[in-house]
């Protein structure tokens, strides 16, 4: 299907052109939808599948399924699902029947990461915003918007087009979805983000939204950053960190939107071990720079990567986790990243190890 920018919607279009009509049109006859997203769900991914499981109860009247791929892992994607009260079902414990539909969010099938076999059951639509593509070839419904900042900006539209008002809790996902993919900077939002902000806003519930922004951190969340610190080298305008141990592979992204603060790099990347894998995370100041695709280069036969212009993840699986497989596995990755961002000089330390001890207060 033709791929059109938010901006140059046509205004005329009929009502049946409606990309939410004709979302609903294909789910007329289902008895029962299930949302399935990537692994380790984050909040646009949360959000998304809230907004579209309100939009089908309230127009299709069937019942919905929300699901988790692998564990919630960020604090604060934790409190999303704690103070908004959400079931989300292990989506490898899901049992099928006769009349169930699939749709996919904030994820392509074969792109990204996620465990639901699509062989079990086709998917019925896909709705997302990633740059990088998916086979989507034999799906039904189709709404890929590479240029919109959060996929729940997208459902948000499809409620306001079918008259359906958001809940309290509805709209307080969507909103904290949208708000973690444009909220931080680079800012990628187009003005189908702002509108569905200014829409949700006046519903969302702010305390609740304040409890999850504000999410309590564990110990080894400050271990991990302090890791972090001592082990970031910077390249000429690139900063990369080699964490040695990610007490949840989520900290990877927030690790790399930490380090792009420093205002002498526009990329940063993590890479951290987590389990029997190394977990990237890439981000730049750059427009254009295609994370996404400069990311997939890097692990190239190696492992998975995905993402948008200026932020992408990925995966790759070690061979073992001694010591020697993780630092040749991290030396070939840092090998890879310098060549394709054209950077060739040596790594100078972040933070200088000696200088730190010497100064250590006692406790
Ligand atoms: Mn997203």
């Amino acid at each position: 299907m033709a791929r059109r920018s938010a901006e140059s919607e046509p205004p005329s279009c009929t009502t049946t052109s409606r990309r939410s009509d004709r979302f609903l049109n294909g789910l007329r006859n289902a008895k029962r939808v299930t949302f399935v997203s990537h692994i380790h769900p984050d909040p646009d991914s949360i959000g998304s599948m809230m907004g579209l499981a309100h939009l089908v109860q309230s127009i299709v009247g069937c019942p919905t399924r929300l699901t988790r791929d692998g564990p919630v892992c960020r604090a604060e994607n934790r409190a999303m699902v704690e103070v908004l009260d959400l079931d989300l079902l292990p989506v490898n414990e899901l049992t099928w029947s006769e009349g169930d539909s699939v749709v996919m969010v904030d994820s392509q099938p074969n792109t990204g990461r996620h465990s639901f076999d699509h062989r079990q059951l086709p998917i019925y639509g896909v709705i997302d915003h990633h740059d990088t593509p998916g086979e989507i070839a034999q799906i039904p419904f189709v709404d890929i918007r590479t240029n919109v900042g959060a996929t729940c900006s997208l459902v948000t539209k499809y409620l306001s087009e079918q008259n359906v008002q958001p809940t309290v809790t509805v709209a307080t996902g969507l909103l904290y979805g949208i708000e973690t993919e444009i909220g931080g900077y680079p800012r990628d939002a187009t003005p189908l983000d702002d509108e569905a902000l200014h829409l949700l806003y006046p519903i969302a519930d702010q305390d609740l939204l304040a409890r999850i922004r504000n999410a309590r951190l564990p110990h080894c969340h400050f271990e991990c950053l302090l890791q972090a610190l001592q082990s970031s080298f910077i390249y000429d305008r690139l900063i990369l960190s080699l964490v040695p141990h990610l007490p949840q592979p989520d900290l990877a992204a927030e690790i790399a939107d930490f380090m792009l603060r420093f205002e002498r790099v526009d990329w940063a990347v993590c890479v951290g071990v987590y389990k029997n894998s190394l977990i990237l995370s890439a981000r730049t100041t750059k427009r254009g720079a295609k994370a996404g695709e400069v990311l997939q280069q890097v692990v190239s036969g190696l492992g998975k990567a995905g993402g948008h212009d200026r932020r992408a993840g990925g995966c790759v699986p070690l061979p073992s986790t001694s010591q020697s497989a993780i630092e040749e596995m991290q030396s070939e990755i840092r090998r890879r990243l310098l060549k394709a961002l054209h950077i060739d000089c040596r790594g100078q330390r972040l933070v200088r190890l000696r200088e730190i001890l010497q100064h250590l207060p006692v406790a």
